[in-house]
């Protein structure tokens, strides 16, 4: 009997804590960040970006406009090309702390944005 309680107890406080969700912790958390043209500019969309510290991230780098576009993250030794009317998935890791900046390192002029790591 007593072990019982324990087992429960012990359940229990897996269930509370979260420790039964494997699956979901293993599972990469997905983002999309899209290259555009807003008026004159060019842009990465959205310009802000919060993604879970020490976790798997897939990232889907879209291109919608008819010039082939850079996404570096000098941090995390990302640099892609995505070419015109492309996309690009990488898989990512972000062990640092935050913001990481994400820019086109092919246009100047190219709006970038900054990833937070919570
Ligand atoms: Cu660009």
């Amino acid at each position: 009997m007593v072990k019982k309680i324990a087992l429960v107890g012990f359940i229990l406080s897996a269930l509370m804590t979260g420790g039964f969700q494997i699956s979901s912790a293993d599972s990469p958390k997905m983002f999309e960040l899209v290259a555009k043209v807003e008026g004159n500019a060019k842009i990465w969309s959205p310009a802000s970006l919060t993604v879970p510290k020490g976790q798997t991230v897939k990232l889907t780098l879209k291109n919608t406009t008819d010039a082939e576009h850079g996404f570096s993250i000098d941090e995390l030794k990302i640099k892609e090309l995505i070419p015109a009317g492309g996309s690009k998935e990488i898989t990512m890791i972000a062990d640092s702390n935050g913001p990481l900046r994400y820019y086109c390192h092919l246009h100047k002029a190219h709006v970038g944005g900054q990833m937070m790591i919570q």
